[in-house]
């Protein structure tokens, strides 16, 4: 019996899972852990969800709320989403975890009591209107390996691994301001020192599949870099250090240990020892996006403690949506909420592996999803089922009948059953569950040919023992079915299981052992059933409506006549204007736009005007703005000023008070 250490990539809490999240990373593994347990290894799975960096800090800007409200809001929805889908962790965390906060500046201090992380003085990009730094996804530009459009941190496209200062044409993602270069100091670890030991590792380990050494030798021959590790912001892991007030851990270093934290929060629970574990076999499933941070950084970081490194790093290549490239601020994907309200989990479960092999790109599609469905899940498994339970029942009094006298296609099949599990076994335990699926598909498909030929429904009346031969084995494979689709669609299974009286499905190798003649089955139920057009095409309209919609907000940076038309802009004129107490930027304006009463705006404007400089001032103002609190003062509107210099849009002299500027 081996223990083996399984790992999803820690999904950032700053939204809920979509289809993407389920194929690249939760359902492989899944799949993976319950293969394993049935054939009696130990295993440990573990995940959390990745609450610090920049993605939770960006948006909790935008909406002006705590990163840990939003963080929160996004672990619950993201561990809701991981149960709906039936993913058998065996423990979720969180890195804002005071646990987790420990392991990392533990990890972190080691590697600087070695020498292996050193202070550097370095320039960071710098927005000059925000007055911050812009570490990581607070800046955006175009990728310096391929000219897409990338984040400060990574280039989706390509993979890469970016350093902010990197990129080409960067701005700032709050205010598009391009940045700009500025001294500040950070502690870097020396990623370089590992490179020939990276390489080893790379090279010399032959499971590893072919995306990831690809992927990382190619990164290996450009040579490495030494690697940043903390970060000038305020959501974040402190740095253990005295002199590095206001600086944090990068949210990377810290979530790799999340995995860490995560399985020993597991032991202290269990009083089982994850290091056992880990010792043992260790895998890690993550998308094919941070093949670059799983095959570089990590291993380097745990040479540097003096860790085993992983023995598997499986990456799940992109699923596009109908396909186009998922996108979730376009609204171009399927949540996983609305997904499980409408259909099974197993459904997509059995889409999602069956469509294509996870080391290749793969696409969602509605009509597919029916396709599969109809024709394979409900005509050909379900169909075999339903017609076996029934006949069964019908004929033999729902038990088991006697096998004898077998026929050349009797022992054929019989012996095809019997191959089953240890074929499709083997195909999960190498990763392959497409292949695997498929394998079962195929008997199951052998299994409909042969009831058909056998036409038991003749038979007993014509060759009673025809009939029985055929029952049996058709209940062999029922009851072999159960088994290996647990690992796959374990709702489904254990709903075989019940109706053939079998208990827990906890053993893939009790599969081989063939049902006692007499062994009685209940009433079946259908297990499958078809879905309908109208469905998809409410479906698909659904998905099209919602892009739609956002498509007008995102897709593009033109916009319509009437969206332009939605702005009311009218022109004011400043009564009154005050400074805001404990504020450098904000005035308090009183601006008549023609209305009964003056409108009160908080502007950024102190900066550039004195309260005197404004009064009389004609102005151009967002009239239809929804009220908005600034520094707890209530502001029903915006005076137009450019951003970097603050400068009035004033209108020319004819312009009356209350016009609309169109
Ligand atoms: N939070 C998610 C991602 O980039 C990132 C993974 C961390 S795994 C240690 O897909
Ligand atoms: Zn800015």
């Amino acid at each position: 019996m081996s223990k083996i250490f399984i790992s999803c990539a820690l999904p950032y809490a700053n939204g809920p899972c979509h289809l993407g999240h389920i194929r690249s990373t939760y359902l492989p593994a899944d799949i993976y852990a319950r293969y394993n347990r049935m054939i009696g290894n130990d295993v440990l799975m573990v995940c959390a969800t990745d609450e610090h960096g920049t993605p939770i800090a960006v948006k909790a800007d935008k909406e002006n709320k705590k990163p840990i409200e939003i963080s929160k809001r996004y672990h619950d929805m993201i561990v809701r989403d991981v149960e709906s889908m039936n993913i058998s962790l065996d423990n979720f965390t969180r890195t804002t975890d005071e646990a987790h906060y420990n392991i990392a500046k533990n990890f972190f201090k080691d590697l600087y009591d070695k020498d292996l992380i050193y202070r550097e003085d370095i320039q960071q990009l710098y927005c000059p209107n925000c007055k911050k730094f812009l570490p990581d996804r607070y800046v955006e530009g175009l990728c310096p390996v391929c000219g897409s459009e990338a984040r400060g941190d990574h280039c989706e496209k390509c993979g890469k691994a970016l350093d902010p200062t990197e990129l080409d044409e960067p701005h700032c993602i709050t205010c598009g301001t391009t940045p700009v270069i500025k001294d500040t100091f950070q502690y870097a670890f020396k990623l370089s020192e590992f490179e020939d030991a990276l390489k080893e590792y790379i090279s010399n380990n032959d499971n590893l599949p072919a995306n990831v050494k690809n992927y990382a030798s190619n990164w290996l021959e450009e040579g490495l870099n030494d690697w940043i590790l903390t970060r000038d912001m305020d959501w974040g892991i402190p740095v253990p250090l005295d002199e590095a007030k206001g600086k944090v851990l990068y949210v990377w270093i810290e979530a790799f240990l999340g995995y860490i934290s995560s399985a020993s929060q597991w032991s202290k629970q269990s009083g089982k020892k994850w290091e056992e574990y880990w010792n043992d076999y260790v895998v890690h499933f993550i998308g094919k996006d941070i093949i670059y941070h799983h095959s570089i950084f990590w291993p380097g970081l745990l040479k540097a403690y003096g860790c085993k490194l992983p023995d598997m790093i499986y990456a799940g290549e992109f699923l596009s949506l109908e396909g186009e490239k998922m996108s979730t601020s376009k609204n171009w994907v399927i949540w996983i909420e609305d997904f499980v309200k409408d259909y099974e989990p197993d459904l997509l479960r059995y889409y999602l592996t069956i469509n294509a092999p996870l080391n290749k790109d793969s696409d969602f599609s509605w009509d597919d999803f029916q396709r599969r469905n109809n024709d394979e899940l409900a005509d050909v498994i379900g169909n075999f089922l339903h017609r076996t339970f029934v006949f069964t029942k019908k004929s033999f009094e729902s038990k088991i009948p006697q096998y004898s006298n077998p026929s050349d296609e009797d022992e054929e099949f019989r012996k095809a059953i019997a191959e089953l599990p240890d074929k499709a076994g083997a195909y999960i335990a190498d990763y392959e569950f497409r292949e695997a699926l498929l394998e079962i598909f195929k008997v199951a498909k052998k299994g409909n040919k042969y009831f058909n030929d056998a036409e038991p429904w003749k038979a007993v009346k014509e060759d009673p023992q025809k009939a029985a031969n055929c029952l049996y084995l058709s209940n062999q494979l029922a009851k072999t079915l159960a088994y290996m689709l647990k690992p796959f669609l374990p709702t489904k299974a254990d709903r075989i299981a019940e109706i053939m009286n079998l208990g827990s499905l906890d053993n893939w190798n009790d599969a081989k052992d063939e049902l006692p003649t007499g062994h009685e089955i209940n009433k079946a139920k259908p297990l499958f059933k078809k879905i309908e057009d109208k469905e998809i095409d409410a479906q698909k309209a659904k998905l099209k409506e919602n892009l739609t919609t956002q498509e007008e907000d995102n897709m593009s940076d033109l916009i319509t006549i009437d969206q332009f038309d939605e702005v009311v802009i009218k022109i004011g004129q400043v009564k009154e204007a005050e400074k805001i107490e404990k504020s450098d930027k904000l005035l308090k304006l009183q601006v008549d736009i023609g209305e009964e009463k003056p409108r009160q705006i908080v502007a950024g404007l102190a900066k550039f005007y004195s309260p005197e400089e404004l009064v009389d001032r004609k102005v151009c103002v967002v009239a239809n703005l929804q009220p908005a609190k600034l520094f707890g003062t209530l502001s029903e509107g915006m005076i137009l000023a450019t951003g970097e210099s603050g400068a009035l849009l004033t209108p020319d002299v004819k312009a009356e008070v209350g016009e609309r500027i169109q």
